[in-house]
Protein backbone atom coordinates (compact mmCIF):
# COMPACT_ATOMS: atom_id res chain seq x y z
CA UNK A 1 0.00 0.00 0.00
CA UNK A 2 1.39 2.99 -1.38
CA UNK A 3 1.67 6.17 2.11
CA UNK A 4 0.74 10.01 1.55
CA UNK A 5 4.10 11.21 0.03
CA UNK A 6 3.79 8.61 -2.71
CA UNK A 7 0.69 8.90 -3.54
CA UNK A 8 1.14 12.57 -3.32
CA UNK A 9 3.56 12.30 -6.09
CA UNK A 10 1.65 9.89 -8.26
CA UNK A 11 -0.85 12.78 -7.92
CA UNK A 12 1.69 15.17 -9.44
CA UNK A 13 2.46 17.11 -6.56
CA UNK A 14 6.08 17.27 -5.28
CA UNK A 15 5.36 16.18 -1.58
CA UNK A 16 3.68 15.40 0.84
CA UNK A 17 5.62 16.29 4.36
CA UNK A 18 6.00 16.81 8.00
CA UNK A 19 7.18 19.30 10.56
CA UNK A 20 9.86 17.68 12.86
CA UNK A 21 12.14 19.24 16.23
CA UNK A 22 14.84 17.74 17.71
CA UNK A 23 13.79 16.94 20.81
CA UNK A 24 11.75 14.53 19.20
CA UNK A 25 14.26 12.51 17.16
CA UNK A 26 15.76 10.25 20.38
CA UNK A 27 11.76 8.94 20.29
CA UNK A 28 12.16 5.67 18.36
CA UNK A 29 8.60 5.19 17.43
CA UNK A 30 8.39 8.41 16.94
CA UNK A 31 11.10 7.95 14.19
CA UNK A 32 10.61 5.30 12.47
CA UNK A 33 7.55 6.87 11.33
CA UNK A 34 8.62 10.67 10.44
CA UNK A 35 12.28 8.71 8.02
CA UNK A 36 9.62 6.84 5.49
CA UNK A 37 10.07 8.75 3.00
CA UNK A 38 7.62 7.01 1.26
CA UNK A 39 5.26 8.54 4.03
CA UNK A 40 6.89 12.05 4.51
CA UNK A 41 8.95 13.20 1.39
CA UNK A 42 9.88 16.34 2.65
CA UNK A 43 10.80 17.71 6.06
CA UNK A 44 10.67 21.01 7.83
CA UNK A 45 12.74 21.98 10.97
CA UNK A 46 9.78 23.50 13.35
CA UNK A 47 12.60 25.69 15.60
CA UNK A 48 16.50 24.82 14.48
CA UNK A 49 17.14 26.96 11.61
CA UNK A 50 15.02 30.31 13.73
CA UNK A 51 17.28 33.73 14.16
CA UNK A 52 17.37 32.74 18.14
CA UNK A 53 19.17 29.36 17.53
CA UNK A 54 21.38 30.40 14.39
CA UNK A 55 22.46 33.80 15.32
CA UNK A 56 22.21 34.21 19.28
CA UNK A 57 24.87 36.82 19.30
CA UNK A 58 25.86 39.00 16.83
CA UNK A 59 28.17 37.66 14.12
CA UNK A 60 28.35 34.39 15.85
CA UNK A 61 26.18 31.15 13.87
CA UNK A 62 25.35 27.69 15.22
CA UNK A 63 23.80 25.71 12.62
CA UNK A 64 23.94 22.79 15.00
CA UNK A 65 20.21 22.40 15.30
CA UNK A 66 19.32 22.87 11.71
CA UNK A 67 21.67 20.88 10.76
CA UNK A 68 20.55 17.48 12.65
CA UNK A 69 17.37 17.77 10.50
CA UNK A 70 19.10 18.69 7.58
CA UNK A 71 20.99 15.49 7.73
CA UNK A 72 17.94 13.53 8.83
CA UNK A 73 15.98 14.76 5.84
CA UNK A 74 19.28 13.71 3.25
CA UNK A 75 19.93 10.86 4.58
CA UNK A 76 16.08 9.64 4.58
CA UNK A 77 15.84 11.00 0.79
CA UNK A 78 13.54 13.76 1.67
CA UNK A 79 13.22 16.74 0.44
CA UNK A 80 14.08 20.16 2.95
CA UNK A 81 12.06 22.79 3.52
CA UNK A 82 13.75 25.56 5.38
CA UNK A 83 11.77 28.23 7.54
CA UNK A 84 12.76 30.76 9.07
CA UNK A 85 14.93 33.84 7.99
CA UNK A 86 13.06 37.05 9.23
CA UNK A 87 10.10 36.98 11.69
CA UNK A 88 9.54 39.04 14.85
CA UNK A 89 9.37 36.22 17.06
CA UNK A 90 12.21 33.97 18.39
CA UNK A 91 14.19 36.63 17.15
CA UNK A 92 17.21 37.13 19.82
CA UNK A 93 17.10 39.86 22.34
CA UNK A 94 20.24 42.02 20.57
CA UNK A 95 18.37 42.18 17.19
CA UNK A 96 14.47 42.99 18.67
CA UNK A 97 15.47 45.42 21.45
CA UNK A 98 18.76 46.98 19.65
CA UNK A 99 18.79 50.93 18.23
CA UNK A 100 19.37 50.28 14.57
CA UNK A 101 19.87 52.95 12.00
CA UNK A 102 18.32 51.65 8.80
CA UNK A 103 21.40 51.23 7.15
CA UNK A 104 22.51 49.23 10.70
CA UNK A 105 19.84 46.97 10.83
CA UNK A 106 19.98 46.33 6.75
CA UNK A 107 23.35 45.09 7.42
CA UNK A 108 22.27 42.95 10.23
CA UNK A 109 19.46 41.33 7.88
CA UNK A 110 21.82 40.99 5.00
CA UNK A 111 24.42 39.42 6.76
CA UNK A 112 21.75 36.66 8.99
CA UNK A 113 20.85 35.55 5.48
CA UNK A 114 23.76 35.64 3.58
CA UNK A 115 25.58 33.32 6.29
CA UNK A 116 22.21 31.05 7.05
CA UNK A 117 21.20 30.86 2.92
CA UNK A 118 24.86 30.22 2.29
CA UNK A 119 25.10 27.22 5.19
CA UNK A 120 22.32 25.68 3.89
CA UNK A 121 22.73 26.23 -0.25
CA UNK A 122 21.84 23.52 -2.54
CA UNK A 123 20.09 21.52 0.43
CA UNK A 124 16.85 23.79 0.68
CA UNK A 125 14.15 22.91 -1.59
CA UNK A 126 12.57 26.65 -0.40
CA UNK A 127 13.13 29.08 2.14
CA UNK A 128 10.66 30.55 4.20
CA UNK A 129 12.21 34.25 3.56
CA UNK A 130 10.14 36.17 5.69
CA UNK A 131 6.95 35.05 8.04
CA UNK A 132 4.13 36.41 9.18
CA UNK A 133 4.22 40.19 8.71
CA UNK A 134 0.56 41.18 8.76
CA UNK A 135 -1.47 41.77 11.40
CA UNK A 136 -4.97 40.26 10.49
CA UNK A 137 -6.54 43.91 8.98
CA UNK A 138 -3.41 42.99 6.24
CA UNK A 139 -1.45 45.81 7.51
CA UNK A 140 1.97 45.48 8.73
CA UNK A 141 2.91 43.90 11.82
CA UNK A 142 4.85 46.12 14.36
CA UNK A 143 7.92 44.49 14.63
CA UNK A 144 11.94 45.86 15.00
CA UNK A 145 12.25 45.01 11.04
CA UNK A 146 8.86 47.23 10.54
CA UNK A 147 9.64 49.81 12.66
CA UNK A 148 13.23 50.75 11.23
CA UNK A 149 12.68 50.02 7.68
CA UNK A 150 9.00 50.15 7.03
CA UNK A 151 7.96 47.53 4.24
CA UNK A 152 11.33 47.93 2.57
CA UNK A 153 12.68 45.32 4.74
CA UNK A 154 10.60 42.15 2.87
CA UNK A 155 12.19 43.10 -0.28
CA UNK A 156 15.69 43.65 1.41
CA UNK A 157 15.07 40.29 2.75
CA UNK A 158 14.17 38.18 -0.29
CA UNK A 159 17.17 39.92 -2.37
CA UNK A 160 19.64 38.67 0.52
CA UNK A 161 18.27 34.99 0.14
CA UNK A 162 18.20 35.24 -3.75
CA UNK A 163 22.16 36.51 -3.42
CA UNK A 164 23.21 33.77 -1.58
CA UNK A 165 21.49 30.85 -3.03
CA UNK A 166 19.75 31.36 -6.50
CA UNK A 167 18.39 27.63 -7.04
CA UNK A 168 16.26 27.77 -3.80
CA UNK A 169 12.90 28.67 -3.98
CA UNK A 170 11.88 32.10 -2.19
CA UNK A 171 8.25 32.06 -0.19
CA UNK A 172 6.31 34.51 1.97
CA UNK A 173 5.03 32.31 4.75
CA UNK A 174 1.98 33.02 7.20
CA UNK A 175 -0.94 32.10 8.72
CA UNK A 176 -4.49 32.55 8.17
CA UNK A 177 -4.01 33.64 5.09
CA UNK A 178 -5.49 30.07 3.26
CA UNK A 179 -8.93 32.34 2.93
CA UNK A 180 -10.27 35.29 1.25
CA UNK A 181 -10.23 38.74 3.16
CA UNK A 182 -8.12 41.06 4.17
CA UNK A 183 -4.87 38.99 4.88
CA UNK A 184 -5.12 37.26 2.06
CA UNK A 185 -5.09 41.30 0.48
CA UNK A 186 -1.98 42.31 2.53
CA UNK A 187 -0.37 39.17 1.18
CA UNK A 188 -0.78 39.58 -2.83
CA UNK A 189 0.53 43.31 -1.73
CA UNK A 190 3.91 41.69 -0.72
CA UNK A 191 4.02 39.22 -3.68
CA UNK A 192 4.02 42.87 -5.88
CA UNK A 193 5.74 44.94 -3.26
CA UNK A 194 8.77 42.52 -3.74
CA UNK A 195 8.22 41.84 -7.54
CA UNK A 196 8.21 46.06 -7.95
CA UNK A 197 11.03 46.72 -5.72
CA UNK A 198 13.16 43.88 -8.37
CA UNK A 199 13.43 41.11 -6.07
CA UNK A 200 12.62 37.22 -6.89
CA UNK A 201 9.31 35.98 -4.99
CA UNK A 202 9.02 32.52 -6.10
CA UNK A 203 6.07 31.39 -3.38
CA UNK A 204 3.18 31.98 -1.10
CA UNK A 205 3.30 29.50 2.11
CA UNK A 206 -0.17 29.21 3.42
CA UNK A 207 0.74 27.97 6.86
CA UNK A 208 -2.70 26.78 7.13
CA UNK A 209 -3.32 26.58 11.09
CA UNK A 210 -7.60 25.54 11.18
CA UNK A 211 -9.64 24.89 13.15
CA UNK A 212 -12.18 21.71 13.25
CA UNK A 213 -15.20 23.10 11.56
CA UNK A 214 -14.60 26.61 10.89
CA UNK A 215 -11.62 25.66 7.72
CA UNK A 216 -12.41 27.28 4.20
CA UNK A 217 -14.47 25.53 1.75
CA UNK A 218 -12.55 23.87 -1.16
CA UNK A 219 -13.88 26.11 -3.36
CA UNK A 220 -12.28 29.19 -1.50
CA UNK A 221 -9.07 27.24 -0.69
CA UNK A 222 -9.10 26.94 -4.32
CA UNK A 223 -9.42 31.05 -5.25
CA UNK A 224 -7.48 32.36 -2.96
CA UNK A 225 -4.19 29.81 -4.25
CA UNK A 226 -5.38 31.20 -7.43
CA UNK A 227 -5.78 34.57 -6.16
CA UNK A 228 -1.54 34.47 -5.35
CA UNK A 229 -0.50 33.02 -8.32
CA UNK A 230 -2.05 35.65 -10.75
CA UNK A 231 -0.54 37.83 -8.33
CA UNK A 232 2.58 36.33 -9.65
CA UNK A 233 4.25 33.63 -7.94
CA UNK A 234 4.63 30.21 -9.48
CA UNK A 235 4.13 27.98 -6.28
CA UNK A 236 2.24 28.10 -3.25
CA UNK A 237 2.38 25.15 -0.25
CA UNK A 238 -0.07 24.60 2.62
CA UNK A 239 3.51 24.39 5.11
CA UNK A 240 2.53 23.83 8.69
CA UNK A 241 -1.06 22.15 8.18
CA UNK A 242 -3.05 21.09 10.98
CA UNK A 243 -6.82 20.91 12.20
CA UNK A 244 -7.48 21.42 16.29
CA UNK A 245 -10.14 21.03 18.02
CA UNK A 246 -11.04 23.88 20.39
CA UNK A 247 -12.00 21.61 23.39
CA UNK A 248 -11.15 18.08 24.64
CA UNK A 249 -11.78 15.33 23.63
CA UNK A 250 -12.79 14.70 19.74
CA UNK A 251 -16.30 13.40 19.51
CA UNK A 252 -16.75 10.55 17.07
CA UNK A 253 -18.04 13.32 14.59
CA UNK A 254 -15.75 16.01 15.45
CA UNK A 255 -13.17 13.40 13.60
CA UNK A 256 -15.35 13.10 11.10
CA UNK A 257 -15.77 16.75 10.86
CA UNK A 258 -11.80 17.14 10.72
CA UNK A 259 -11.71 14.56 8.20
CA UNK A 260 -13.68 16.46 6.00
CA UNK A 261 -11.80 19.78 6.66
CA UNK A 262 -8.24 17.81 6.09
CA UNK A 263 -10.37 16.48 2.85
CA UNK A 264 -11.17 20.21 1.60
CA UNK A 265 -7.40 21.25 2.44
CA UNK A 266 -5.96 18.54 0.44
CA UNK A 267 -8.59 18.12 -3.16
CA UNK A 268 -8.11 22.14 -2.84
CA UNK A 269 -4.18 21.68 -3.60
CA UNK A 270 -5.29 18.87 -5.97
CA UNK A 271 -7.28 21.00 -7.72
CA UNK A 272 -4.15 23.54 -8.86
CA UNK A 273 -1.30 22.58 -10.37
CA UNK A 274 0.55 25.13 -8.52
CA UNK A 275 0.22 24.09 -5.36
CA UNK A 276 3.18 21.69 -5.08
CA UNK A 277 3.15 20.20 -1.41
CA UNK A 278 0.98 20.20 1.44
CA UNK A 279 3.22 19.95 5.01
CA UNK A 280 1.45 18.87 8.56
CA UNK A 281 2.82 20.73 11.17
CA UNK A 282 4.68 17.36 12.64
CA UNK A 283 2.51 14.72 12.11
CA UNK A 284 1.10 13.40 15.91
CA UNK A 285 -0.77 14.73 18.56
CA UNK A 286 2.16 13.79 20.69
CA UNK A 287 4.65 16.89 19.58
CA UNK A 288 2.26 19.13 18.51
CA UNK A 289 2.56 22.94 19.33
CA UNK A 290 -0.98 23.73 20.14
CA UNK A 291 -1.50 22.82 23.74
CA UNK A 292 1.23 24.37 25.05
CA UNK A 293 -0.36 27.82 23.34
CA UNK A 294 -3.79 27.16 23.05
CA UNK A 295 -4.54 25.27 26.88
CA UNK A 296 -7.54 22.63 25.92
CA UNK A 297 -7.31 22.98 22.59
CA UNK A 298 -5.23 20.24 20.21
CA UNK A 299 -5.66 16.40 18.82
CA UNK A 300 -4.85 18.81 15.21
CA UNK A 301 -3.13 16.29 13.34
CA UNK A 302 -3.48 12.80 11.49
CA UNK A 303 -1.90 10.95 14.43
CA UNK A 304 -3.38 10.73 17.94
CA UNK A 305 -0.78 10.48 20.52
CA UNK A 306 -0.73 6.94 20.79
CA UNK A 307 0.65 6.98 16.84
CA UNK A 308 -2.63 5.56 15.64
CA UNK A 309 -4.00 7.08 12.69
CA UNK A 310 -7.41 9.11 12.71
CA UNK A 311 -9.77 9.34 10.30
CA UNK A 312 -8.51 12.45 8.98
CA UNK A 313 -5.46 9.82 8.06
CA UNK A 314 -8.00 8.05 6.29
CA UNK A 315 -9.73 10.43 4.34
CA UNK A 316 -6.04 12.36 3.05
CA UNK A 317 -5.04 9.28 1.78
CA UNK A 318 -8.09 8.42 -0.09
CA UNK A 319 -8.38 11.44 -1.30
CA UNK A 320 -4.77 11.38 -2.77
CA UNK A 321 -4.35 7.68 -3.76
CA UNK A 322 -8.16 8.58 -5.84
CA UNK A 323 -5.94 11.66 -7.35
CA UNK A 324 -3.03 8.90 -8.16
CA UNK A 325 -4.98 6.79 -10.04
CA UNK A 326 -7.24 9.38 -12.04
CA UNK A 327 -9.91 8.99 -10.21
CA UNK A 328 -10.66 12.38 -9.49
CA UNK A 329 -9.32 13.48 -6.64
CA UNK A 330 -10.30 16.98 -6.56
CA UNK A 331 -13.87 16.20 -7.39
CA UNK A 332 -13.90 12.60 -7.35
CA UNK A 333 -14.99 9.88 -4.30
CA UNK A 334 -12.10 8.05 -3.84
CA UNK A 335 -12.07 4.20 -3.57
CA UNK A 336 -9.96 2.45 -0.70
CA UNK A 337 -9.46 -0.32 -2.81
CA UNK A 338 -8.21 1.33 -6.27
CA UNK A 339 -4.57 0.91 -7.29
CA UNK A 340 -2.10 2.49 -9.89
CA UNK A 341 0.94 1.55 -11.28
CA UNK A 342 4.18 2.54 -10.18
CA UNK A 343 5.77 5.02 -12.10
CA UNK A 344 8.70 4.40 -14.09
CA UNK A 345 11.30 6.55 -15.60
CA UNK A 346 10.08 5.48 -19.40
CA UNK A 347 6.54 4.65 -19.47
CA UNK A 348 5.22 8.10 -17.60
CA UNK A 349 5.42 11.57 -17.92
CA UNK A 350 5.17 14.30 -15.04
CA UNK A 351 2.69 16.99 -14.88
CA UNK A 352 4.11 20.49 -14.92
CA UNK A 353 5.85 21.69 -11.51
CA UNK A 354 6.55 18.41 -11.09
CA UNK A 355 9.91 16.32 -9.92
CA UNK A 356 12.04 14.96 -12.72
CA UNK A 357 15.24 13.95 -11.04
CA UNK A 358 17.42 14.58 -8.31
CA UNK A 359 19.55 12.57 -6.34
CA UNK A 360 17.54 9.29 -5.12
CA UNK A 361 15.10 10.14 -7.31
CA UNK A 362 13.53 7.09 -9.08
CA UNK A 363 10.29 7.98 -10.73
CA UNK A 364 9.60 9.55 -14.21
CA UNK A 365 11.62 12.00 -16.17
CA UNK A 366 9.95 12.98 -18.70
CA UNK A 367 8.49 16.05 -18.21
CA UNK A 368 4.39 17.20 -20.12
CA UNK A 369 4.91 18.80 -23.23
CA UNK A 370 4.95 22.58 -22.59
CA UNK A 371 7.45 21.80 -19.73
CA UNK A 372 11.16 20.69 -19.55
CA UNK A 373 13.03 18.94 -17.17
CA UNK A 374 14.96 21.97 -15.25
CA UNK A 375 17.54 21.74 -12.51
CA UNK A 376 16.98 23.81 -9.07
CA UNK A 377 19.56 21.70 -7.55
CA UNK A 378 21.55 18.39 -6.58
CA UNK A 379 18.09 16.61 -4.49
CA UNK A 380 15.49 18.53 -7.15
CA UNK A 381 14.58 18.96 -10.56
CA UNK A 382 11.52 20.21 -11.71
CA UNK A 383 9.04 20.24 -14.84
CA UNK A 384 8.70 24.00 -15.52
O1 LIG B 1 6.36 24.54 16.29
C1 LIG B 1 7.02 25.67 16.82
C2 LIG B 1 7.05 25.58 18.34
O2 LIG B 1 7.81 24.46 18.76
C3 LIG B 1 7.61 26.85 18.92
O3 LIG B 1 7.50 26.82 20.32
C4 LIG B 1 6.84 28.03 18.36
C5 LIG B 1 7.38 29.34 18.89
O4 LIG B 1 6.76 30.42 18.28
O5 LIG B 1 6.93 28.03 16.94
C6 LIG B 1 6.31 26.93 16.39
O6 LIG B 1 6.25 27.02 15.00
C7 LIG B 1 5.59 28.16 14.46
C8 LIG B 1 6.21 28.44 13.11
O7 LIG B 1 7.59 28.61 13.25
C9 LIG B 1 5.59 29.65 12.46
N1 LIG B 1 4.17 29.54 12.38
C10 LIG B 1 3.48 29.18 13.62
C11 LIG B 1 4.10 27.92 14.22
C12 LIG B 1 3.33 27.47 15.44
O8 LIG B 1 3.47 28.41 16.47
Amino acid sequence: MRQLHQLAKAAGKLYFGSATDNGELSDATYVSILKDADMFGQITPGNGQKWQYTEPTRGSFSFTAGDQIASFAQSNGQLLRCHALVWHSQLPNWVSSGTWTAAELTSVINTHIANEVGHYKGQCYAWDVVNEALNEDGSYRDSVFYRVLGDSYIPIAFKAAAAADQDTKLYYNDYNIEGSGSKQQGTIKIVKLVQDAGGKIDGVGMQAHLIVGSTPSQSTLESVIRSYISAGVTEVAYTELDIRFSSLPPSESGLQQQASDYGAVTRACLAVDACVGITIWDYTDKYSWIPSVFPGSGAALLWDENFSRKPAYSTVSSILRAAATGGGGSTGIPTATSTAPEPTSTSCTVVKWGQCGGRGYTGCTACASGSTCTYSNDYYSQCL
